[in-house]
């Protein structure tokens, strides 16, 4: 029986992977070398620091701590002027439809992303009210597949990690899940997300069934 969902943020609630994609090209180009859509499939649910060091991998590039910090600063705050124009019309299909089955039901829910900047996101496109819990890249010391932000997550919810189910679009993400033990679902490529439980393209594959049987077991 499930009684708390659990989202992942870029990929499954909102597509700021595009804008990660933007700021990260716009480094690499600046310190003279390319970087391309399939290279940004690497960086879904990474950290920003994990990210800064496969991107200098890529351009082959030693940094001082000094440049690798101001590097981080300068990525992430021209991906912040992203964020600044995102509003609700970047919430991906359907996702309103399933928070609002939750909402009705007063089922718990909990955001687990590796996003520092996860709160000012949902605050954006206005889903911060439909979130009980918020765990994200401020609160995490190890990041996914270990499973450590679902289970922070399920803890504050206050509900057993067997208990819960996690949205997720990246393979790290879906590890994470299925090393907490709880029910993983695939957002995305089924090629990519075999190891979930249930795989689906997007929001609009899941109905009100689906959603009625995890929770009635
Ligand atoms: C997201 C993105 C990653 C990004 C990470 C950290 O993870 O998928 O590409 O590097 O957050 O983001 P920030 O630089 O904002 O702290 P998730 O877990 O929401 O999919
Ligand atoms: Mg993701």
């Amino acid at each position: 029986k499930i009684r708390g969902f659990i989202f992942d943020l870029d990929g499954v609630i909102v597509d700021t992977a595009k804008y990660h994609y933007l700021a990260w090209k716009k480094l690499a180009n600046e310190l003279g070398f390319e970087f391309t859509p399939e290279q940004n499939e690497r960086f879904k649910g990474v950290s920003r620091r994990r990210c800064l060091e496969i991107l200098l991998e890529i351009g082959n590039i030693t940094a001082t701590q000094a440049q690798f910090d101001r590097w981080m600063v300068g990525k992430n705050e021209d991906y912040l002027a992203y964020v600044k124009n995102m509003d609700e019309s970047e919430i991906l299909p359907d996702v309103l439809k399933v928070l609002n089955f939750l909402k009705e039901r007063k089922i718990p829910t909990a955001l687990g992303s590796a996003s520092k900047n996860a709160k000012v996101i949902l605050e954006k496109v206005g889903l911060l009210p439909y979130f009980d819990v918020l765990v994200d890249g401020n609160s995490v010391t190890k990041a996914k597949p270990d499973p450590q932000v679902f289970l922070i997550g399920a803890r504050q919810m206050g509900v057993d990690p067997a208990n819960c189910v996690v949205f997720e679009d990246a393979l790290a993400g879906i590890q994470a899940a299925n090393n907490a033990g709880m029910v993983s679902i695939g957002i995305g490529d089924k090629e990519l997300l075999g190891e979930a439980d249930y795989n689906f393209r997007d929001f609009t594959e899941i109905d009100s069934d689906f959603l009625t049987r995890l929770i009635s077991g």
